[in-house]
């Protein structure tokens, strides 16, 4: 790329004057960083058209990607190191007076997801334009991404985000891609063919984002579709004073791109929901019609120009909306359509958990999408004639209800899940009759992160020492990682190392310093378990542990203990009590360990507020201490757990999700193991005494508990807790009581290796050196080849 600092700085200069209308002596942060991205986004646009064009020219197949979240962060930064301009960009900016990072900081992150599900969408949306593998991601284009959160009291209060009231630079609005969007009404049948009049419709319009990998090679599409009234509003109305009605047809498209639903505890059929899904769905489905109608006319031969991956049920209505169209809209016979729908189709899991699969009533399906519910009454029917053994449990319809998860598997030629262990689980209890029916359906494509974000980017020092050492190119060829592996050796890559890891702690220490006030030893293990607060990821056993070691520090105020830092970071669902409980509990808590003068600086708790993708940045390149701690089983698979192992943190852990591959790649002896495997959670269950047994013979547990119940961390109400207390000692689902003394001793033994600095610094360093394995090209790599059929364009 022919690019000089001259140059670009006229380019920044040129989109301050004319795109953003600003003379440099009125320039404000936001006008500068603004002028920036456009001309960031300048560069982008030559990758991006070269690699529609190739892909038209030479009628590439095409992967579209369809997902209701993409949890991106900031754009700016990642796109200016994929371009490979960030030098030249932030020295553009010192010659104009402006700090690089400053103007990258001001950015709010694009929050368009909860967790987990949302940011791997982003990491394979960048894998994919690394790879040159052509494709496109569609999504919705909420008004307000996931809610912000902040603490009142120690409690979790949601204020709605706002990323979208200031200009979006790395968007282009495409009006003229719109589509139309039905809901509700009837089907009548005209002459042998089913016609669906909605009652209520709304326009589909796209803003696309091009999406470009590594080293600018390539660019890809990422189609968020907003909702706008299909009918102007009413003027009449309007002159007779009525406003609220002129207005209606606005509210009712408005609301349907409002929000990001944070819902990932329980499965809570609703319609505004159901019809969120189908909007994103539809348009996406008539988007790839309309392409593939542009250049080839046989839609039987479909799928060989076209691959949808599902990403979770969420948009699992793609099948009966793909074969609607097929059928009503082209006239392709039922079974033929439902073949072509289903070689074109692919579902990826993400849960097993049975309160968090979708379902939908037989009414709210039938009212808001009459066509579809007949549609899937026919898929239902076809499947149980072609599988005359299949019994009534597997039957898509049941129980007056639609369930997804059975719709998305039966109309996919690949079901897969996230991790080796979860992919095991959703063949042998999610989907065990299905799997049976249909052997080989299920595969596993394991997660991964892109290291070009979650290295390059959130760990210059380290990516640096990594070039410096093993040379350039690693960041496409994650695998290269183990050619650091022989300088573990090396006392001074090993300080080097530790030093890369120091310096990290403190610019962290200080953001804690300045964002939550509290002051930290940067020579302290950092602690960290960063992700949505959920009863199955077991933050509860972490505060435990956290008071357990309070405990222990007030009996023996003397004693020598190694300095730790508890940092947590995440998100309760607003409507789930249980986890905002447990966000009070660790306030509560840090509040007492913070403000003990016993303490001295051995023990501290950090919760910041707001926990997102730049926070990750912020927190990952620090930490020491990894927490994957679930209840074996329960995580499908994680990806912060491969983010920390990747940046040198070592993992303290439970056999679940891709823990299990992580321990696997560093070694056992590189890990910290703890607990119950999958299979020992569902006998330990079938103790009902598991927990209580558990707590009496764990006098420090009892302990915990105890001082709980006391009111020691709420004096004010010192009953706070006993809730909490009460199901700890007589339900406990998901074992914190039964794993805890297990816990403990890895906790032991993370400080007592901790306390060996060289030996904790091999340990650390293998971690990086062994993780390649977990790029997200790899896990590319494999949806393409397995069930994309898709091969790269470069
Ligand atoms: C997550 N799911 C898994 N769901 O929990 C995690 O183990 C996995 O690594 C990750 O997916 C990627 O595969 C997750 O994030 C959600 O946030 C949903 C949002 C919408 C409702 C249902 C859950």
């Amino acid at each position: 790329m022919n690019l000089t600092r001259e140059s670009f700085r006229s380019d920044i200069l040129n989109h301050l004057k004319y795109t953003v209308g600003k003379d440099q002596s009125h320039a404000s942060t936001y006008d500068w960083r603004l002028a920036l991205s456009f001309a960031l986004r300048d560069r982008i646009v030559e990758p991006w058209f070269s690699s529609t064009k190739d892909t038209w020219d030479h009628d590439h197949k095409r992967v579209f990607y369809l997902s209701m979240e993409y949890l991106i962060g900031r754009i700016l930064e990642d796109a200016a190191i994929n371009l490979g301009l960030k030098d030249i960009a932030a020295a553009a900016m010192t010659d104009l007076g402006q700090d690089f990072d400053v103007l990258v900081h001001d950015e709010p992150d694009a929050a368009l997801g909860n967790g987990g599900l949302g940011r791997l969408a982003a990491c394979y949306m960048e894998s994919m334009a690394t790879l040159g593998c052509p494709g496109y991601g569609y999504g919705l284009r909420y008004e307000h991404g996931l809610f912000r959160q902040r603490f009142e009291n120690g409690h979790q209060v949601e204020t709605p985000e706002d990323w979208l009231t200031q200009r979006h630079p790395f968007e282009f609005e495409r009006p003229e891609a719109c589509y139309t969007i039905g809901f509700k009404g009837h089907v009548t049948e005209r002459d042998g063919q089913m016609v669906w009049e909605p009652g209520e419709t709304v326009l589909a319009t796209a803003y696309d984002m091009p999406v470009v990998g590594w080293e600018g090679r390539w660019a890809n599409t990422l189609r968020l579709w907003g909702a706008k009234p299909t009918t102007l509003f009413d003027l009449e109305r309007f002159n007779r004073g009525d406003y609220t009605a002129a207005a209606a047809p606005e509210t009712l498209a408005r609301t349907i791109t409002r929000v990001l639903y944070p819902d990932d505890t329980t499965f809570q059929g609703k319609e505004l929901r159901l019809k969120q899904e189908y909007f994103m769905t539809s348009a996406a489905i008539q988007d790839i019609l309309r392409r593939y109608m542009e250049v080839h006319d046989d839609l039987t031969e479909l799928d060989k120009h076209v691959a949808i991956q599902m990403n979770d049920t969420h948009p699992a209505i793609a099948a009966p909306e793909l074969i609607r169209l097929l059928v009503d809209r082209y006239g392709m016979a039922f079974s033929k359509a439902m073949d072509v729908a289903q070689k074109c189709l692919g579902y990826t899991n993400h849960t097993l958990l049975p309160e968090a699969l979708e379902r939908w009533s037989t009414w709210l399906m039938g009212t808001v999408l009459p066509r579809h519910m007949q549609i899937i009454e026919m898929i239902d029917a076809a499947h149980a004639m072609a599988n005359p053994t299949r019994s009534a449990g597997v039957a898509i319809v049941r129980n007056n209800e639609v369930h997804m998860g059975e719709l998305a598997f039966i109309m996919s030629h690949k079901v897969n899940g996230v991790s080796a262990l979860h992919s095991e689980l959703v063949k042998s209890q999610l989907f065990s009759e299905l799997n049976k029916l249909h052997p080989g359906r299920i595969i596993n494509v394991t997660n991964g992160v892109t290291p070009r974000r979650w290295l390059r980017l959130a760990n210059p020092d380290l990516a640096r020492l990594i070039t410096d050492t093993i040379g350039a190119g690693w960041e496409d060829n994650l695998d290269r990682l183990a050619e650091l592996e022989p300088h573990v050796e090396d006392s001074a890559f090993r300080d080097a190392f530790m030093a890369v890891k120091r310096n990290n702690k403190v610019e962290t220490s200080n953001w804690m310093k300045k964002t939550c006030g509290i002051d930290v030893d940067p020579d302290a293990l950092f602690d960290v378990q960063v992700k949505r607060i959920h009863e199955y990821k077991r933050q509860l056993m972490n505060v435990f542990e956290t008071i357990a070691q309070w405990h222990e520090i007030k009996k023996n105020p003397e004693g020598d203990f190694v300095p730790r830092v508890k940092i947590f970071g995440g998100k309760s669902a607003p409507g789930y009590q249980v986890a905002k409980e447990i966000v009070h509990l660790i306030n509560d808590v840090g509040h007492v360990v913070n403000t003990d003068p016993d303490m001295r600086d051995r023990l501290k708790v950090v919760y910041p507020a707001n926990y997102n993708v730049s926070m990750a940045e912020q927190l990952i390149p620090a930490a020491d201490l990894s927490e994957q701690i679930s209840t074996a089983g329960k995580e499908a698979s994680g990806t912060g757990n491969m983010k920390l192992s990747l940046n040198g943190a070592l993992t303290i852990g439970t056999l679940d999700g891709a823990n299990v591959e992580i321990r696997e790649q560093v070694g056992s002896e590189n890990f910290f193991l703890f607990g119950m495997t999958a299979d020992e959670v569902l006998l330990r269950r079938k103790n009902v005494n598991h927990a209580r047994e558990a707590i009496e013979s764990s006098q420090a547990l009892k302990d915990v508990l105890q001082l709980i119940a006391e009111g020691r961390f709420s004096p004010s109400e010192p009953d706070r807790y006993h809730g909490l207390v009460d199901r700890t000692w007589n339900s406990d689902y998901f074992l914190v009581a039964s794993d805890f003394a297990d816990y403990q001793r890895a906790q032991i033994e993370v400080d007592e290796t901790f306390r060996d600095k060289d030996k904790w610094a091999r340990m650390a360093a293998i971690n990086t050196a062994r993780m390649g394995f977990f790029s997200s090209d790899r896990s590319i790599r494999g949806y393409m080849k397995e069930i994309w059929g898709a091969t790269s364009a470069l």
